[in-house]
């Protein structure tokens, strides 16, 4: 029986990506190993570790890399007689995937997007749910305003963080969860009455300015972190959003449009992401000891 392991980053666009290999895998094979670990940047490697040590016969890695460069040699020493893949498309690790020919990367679209690519070169065919539920996620993960699947993207992701993955997993393909408009109204309420609270607290007199002369907002949140800091930027003459995620110990950053690439600031501190959305693990380090030495 053929072994699959799969370590996702455990957002929405990870959750899809997770989503499609299962069902690559399912369909070719009736009976089949697989297992699925959703991480974020602070276990990823130690989950990476684990899965090479049970040695499975192919290792997805999805919308997420490793964080210290010697994992990457450990996956490349182990792709030279398993099957290795790792799917990535956040801007900061390209020049470091670069070298590996098991490593797809492209930052124009999100992973899942990137993942269902994959499987169609291999001549795999996805039911139409499922390529609907992958342009959802990059709609959402890649922040396109415009889409006309805007709303429904939007929708999703509220629905994915309030039920959480295992949830998820079991209800899909079931759409009538999706598509709940009572839950869909209640969710929206509640994301929208938080980010009203937000913005009418908020004192242009608590903008911050960095070493560059930017102005930016720090805030601390565990909900709604996207459309809240989007909010915020366009509520405020900012160039960017720092947000402090408690139960993740990250600091997230946010902008909108051009007027500042946030990934470059999160490289600067060891972190990494997109233009407008990266983020700093901070790890071991205390954040009132991080925030001192944190001049952006
Ligand atoms: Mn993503």
């Amino acid at each position: 029986m053929p072994s699959v392991r799969v370590i996702t980053h455990g957002d929405l666009d990870g959750w899809v990506s997770g989503v499609l290999i299962r069902d690559f895998f399912t369909v070719k094979h009736s009976d089949i190993q697989f297992k699925i670990e959703y991480v974020g940047y602070r276990n990823v490697d130690h989950a990476v570790d684990v899965a090479l040590s049970k040695s499975p016969d192919w290792l997805f890695i999805t919308d997420i890399s490793p964080v210290e460069n010697h994992m990457l040699d450990k996956l490349n020493d182990r792709a030279q007689t398993e099957h290795v893949v790792l799917i990535d498309h956040h801007k900061t690790v390209k020049e470091k995937l670069m070298p590996f020919s098991w490593a797809v990367f492209n930052d124009a679209f999100s992973a899942s997007l990137i993942v269902h690519a994959h499987f169609i070169e291999q001549g795999h065919y996805f039911l139409p749910e499922l390529t609907h539920l992958a342009k959802l996620a990059d709609v959402w993960d890649m922040w396109r305003l415009e889409d006309p699947l805007r709303n429904e993207a939007v929708s999703l992701n509220r629905l994915y963080h309030f039920l959480g993955y295992q949830y998820m997993d079991r209800i899909f393909p079931a759409r009538g969860a999706i598509s709940s408009d009572v839950l869909m109204k209640v969710l929206e309420q509640d994301e929208n009455r938080f980010i009203e609270r937000w913005i009418k607290n908020l004192k242009r007199e608590e903008i911050q300015v960095d070493t560059q002369g930017r102005g930016y907002f720090f805030i601390i949140s565990d909900q709604y972190i996207s459309t809240l800091a989007n909010e915020i930027c366009n509520e405020f003459d900012i160039d960017y959003v720092m947000v402090y995620i408690p139960s993740q110990d990250i600091l997230s950053l946010r902008s909108v449009g051009d007027r500042c690439d946030v990934s470059e600031i999160a490289k600067k501190y060891g972190g990494g992401g997109h233009k407008n959305a990266a983020g700093i693990q901070l790890g071991r380090r205390l954040f009132s000891e991080y925030n001192v030495c944190f001049h952006p």
